[in-house]
């Protein structure tokens, strides 16, 4: 005689990519966002529930983790996990993966896009282009990437893939982190105000979090100066969003180019104002390729775990 097996049941948090939709639904049931449209429902189907599916923008706190007392896993599909609480999960014998390593490429390639975008005015330049202004005149110059000094604040997996880039653009490259990495070819400053200093682009690319919210704040703008731009592609609470406005407007920096907002998906006025900025709405790992990698390893996680195999990656306080 066959055992049966209980359908394991799962929470999406969010409005999850079709790529991981799709493997979840066909091995899982999935409650997709029911504890914000059904509270009714929700409340029947929590205590089965024993997996969170998750973005990583996702929000997972305390008072939800409450609600699920069969609870086993966390996946996110994503690399920075600044939404969940890590440590009210680990209280209760819940654990958290994330997809690390496989969208360091497009982060990368979309923060020197960003870099170049901002410097070499590229949407000015388009609109030019297409508004006919072009018979006019010509766009006023530019500033030169190649060889100008860049600043990252964060040597990570991204960051160092960033780093990667800039070689090829013969940029000298300094960095900040809390730590110095042992081996790298690049400067260690001890703060995101000193790196700012001495840099002509500074790219954001640390975790989100208490650790590092509104780290770059107007003292670092002012240092990075009227010809600096800021690049973010980490996390919108990483910069003081207010401190930023003001510093565009007031040319205490010269642009900016930013994946991510304090507020998403809502954006300053202010900020989609000016003409000093390019804005891209948090896609950073938005390729066909990267995000079936994403989904792939998200799921991986949470079939690892129901097989009893060893988590492929649980998040550094859970491994
Ligand atoms: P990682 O390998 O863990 O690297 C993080 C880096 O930030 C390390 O150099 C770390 O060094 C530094 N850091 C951490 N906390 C810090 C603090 N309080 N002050 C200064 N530096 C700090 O992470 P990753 O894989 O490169 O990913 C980085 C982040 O990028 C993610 O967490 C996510 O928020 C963001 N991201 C955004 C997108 C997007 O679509 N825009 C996509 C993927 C990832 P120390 O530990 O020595 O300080
Ligand atoms: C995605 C991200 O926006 O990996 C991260 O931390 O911010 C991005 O890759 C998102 O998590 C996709 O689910």
């Amino acid at each position: 005689m066959t055992a049966t097996v209980p359908e394991i049941e799962v929470l999406a948090v969010a409005r999850l990519s079709p790529l991981l939709m799709a493997p979840l639904k066909a091995a899982f049931v999935v409650h997709e966002q029911l504890h914000e449209t059904d509270p009714a429902a929700f409340a029947r189907v929590a205590p089965r529930i024993r997996a969170i599916a998750a973005s990583g923008e996702s929000k997972v706190g305390a008072a939800l983790l409450d609600r699920l007392p069969a609870l086993e896993i966390i996946s996110v599909m994503g690399v920075g996990y600044d939404g969940i609480d890590v440590a009210a999960a680990k209280a209760r014998g819940v654990v958290v993966t994330h997809t690390p390593g496989v969208l360091n490429d497009d982060v990368a390639d979309l923060a020197m896009a960003l870099v170049l975008a901002v410097s070499r005015k590229l949407v000015v330049a388009d609109r030019h282009v297409r508004s006919g202004a072009w018979a006019d005149g010509p766009l006023p110059l530019a500033r030169k990437v190649s060889g100008a000094r860049l600043g990252l604040v964060g040597m990570g997996r991204i960051g160092q893939a960033i780093a990667h880039r800039a070689q090829a653009f013969g940029m000298g490259i300094a960095y900040t982190a809390r730590t110095e990495r042992a081996g790298l070819p690049y400067a260690y400053l001890p703060s995101a105000q000193a790196l700012a200093a001495q840099s002509d682009f500074l790219v954001v690319i640390t975790p989100g979090g208490a650790s590092t919210r509104k780290m770059i704040d107007a003292a670092v703008l002012k240092a990075l100066g009227p010809q600096g731009v800021l690049v973010n592609v980490a996390r919108g609470s990483v910069v003081d969003e207010a401190a930023l406005i003001e510093a565009l407007e007031s040319g205490t920096i010269g642009g900016a180019g930013l994946d991510v907002f304090e507020d998403e998906p809502r954006v300053p006025e202010r900020l989609r104002a000016l003409d000093n900025v390019v804005l891209t709405p948090h896609v950073g790992s938005a390729t066909q390729q990267t995000r079936q990698a994403m989904a792939d390893l998200a799921f991986d996680n949470l079939r690892a775990r129901f097989a009893g195999r060893p988590l492929p990656t649980p998040v550094p306080e859970c491994q």
